[in-house]
């Protein structure tokens, strides 16, 4: 299957504020995790936005400058919008260590709450040893704990663990939007398997039947062979998503009067959703049963709280349609 939905993904982008003193490297981390060559790098004045697309997951870059000018003009606005927050330390300056701790101890304050928080150490092009590191992150954990923070190397001119931050970003935003509320109160799913379809309907209690015919638009839609389709819409107050290749077509409804900003992170779950959907199908050599749906659905979507994050104990119906309604 070819899947191409990342492409027609949009929504509010999420932001990452990256901070950290001046010349620390910050820059040229934003830089090498977008592009290879860093070899034009300019002090930032002010700030510089950039967009990062992980494979569709979407993230406004906030580079901020870390001269003190901006430190004390800027950081609180970028930092307090942002969606999650990196601080740069630049691991061969231990003189500013203390300078760079006050800091990042106030921006922490305007960080907001539960959100992911990295610290990166710049090693620069010297090799730190572990117990050299193990200090620095004990300096920049210790005494935040209402943060959990996680801390590793980086250095923007060989490329290690650029990679790492790139996966840190997608997972820890991904994970953090989940524990804060990723609600969804209807999610259909059809599965075509050899002459019939398989419908799957999650629903929270809450959900009315009247409710459910005000959304006549979730029906089964396959996308052409190789294809796959990815719409977004707002229906009586509701965000729906929906995501669907040549045999799988899944539609999301979330919680009335709780404006979800981040459409594009519900496009991308719900894209993923697809895609393992499609994988067991395959597994399964097309035969997927009942049963193999309502244990993957639980799994994945009740037990996990993936969709259903607050204490609500969702409603399944697993039937089988006729392919020729
Ligand atoms: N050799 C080496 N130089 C680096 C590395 N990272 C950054 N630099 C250099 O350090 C200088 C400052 O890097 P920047 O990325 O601009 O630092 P910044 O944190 O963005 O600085 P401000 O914009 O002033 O806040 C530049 O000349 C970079 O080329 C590194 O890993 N190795
Ligand atoms: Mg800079």
């Amino acid at each position: 299957m070819s899947t191409n939905f990342s492409s027609l993904l949009t929504g509010r982008d999420l932001t990452v504020s990256i901070a950290g003193l001046d010349g620390v490297g910050k820059t040229s981390i934003v830089q090498r995790l977008l592009r290879e060559d860093i070899s034009e790098i300019y002090k930032t004045f002010g700030v510089n936005t950039e967009l990062l697309d992980l494979e569709g997951l979407k993230l406004g870059l906030t580079d901020l400058g870390g001269s003190e000018a901006f430190r004390k003009v800027l950081w609180k606005a970028y930092i307090s919008r942002s969606d999650a927050f990196i601080y740069v330390v630049d691991a061969t300056n231990s003189r500013r260590l203390e300078e760079s701790r006050k800091w990042f101890v106030k921006a922490l304050q305007w960080v907001k709450k539960r959100s992911p928080v990295l610290v990166l150490v710049n090693t620069w092009d010297v090799q730190l040893d572990n117990s050299e590191l193990d200090e620095i992150t004990k300096i920049f954990t210790e005494k935040t704990n209402s943060f959990e923070i996680e801390c590793f190397s980086i250095s923007p001119v060989t490329g290690k663990n650029i990679e790492k931050t790139k996966e840190w970003l997608a997972n820890s935003i991904i994970n953090h939007l989940i524990a804060v509320g990723i609600t969804v109160d209807y999610f259909v799913a059809y599965i075509r398997t050899g002459n019939n379809i398989i419908e799957a309907k999650i629903r929270t209690p809450q959900i009315t039947l009247e409710e459910d015919t005000l959304f006549p638009i979730i029906k089964y839609r396959f996308a052409n062979e190789g294809e796959s389709m990815l719409e977004y819409m707002k229906v009586a107050e509701r965000q729906i998503i929906m995501a669907a290749d040549e045999n799988i077509s899944c539609w999301l409804v979330t919680t009335k009067n709780k404006e979800l900003e981040a459409s594009n992170l519900l496009m991308r779950l719900l894209t993923e959703l697809v895609s393992e959907i499609s994988c067991i199908a395959k597994t399964k050599k097309n035969k997927l049963t009942e049963a193999d749906l309502t244990s993957f659905l639980i799994n994945h979507m009740i037990d996990k709280q993936i969709f259903w994050s607050e204490s609500q104990s969702p409603m399944f119906e697993i039937s089988v349609i006729d392919n020729n309604n």
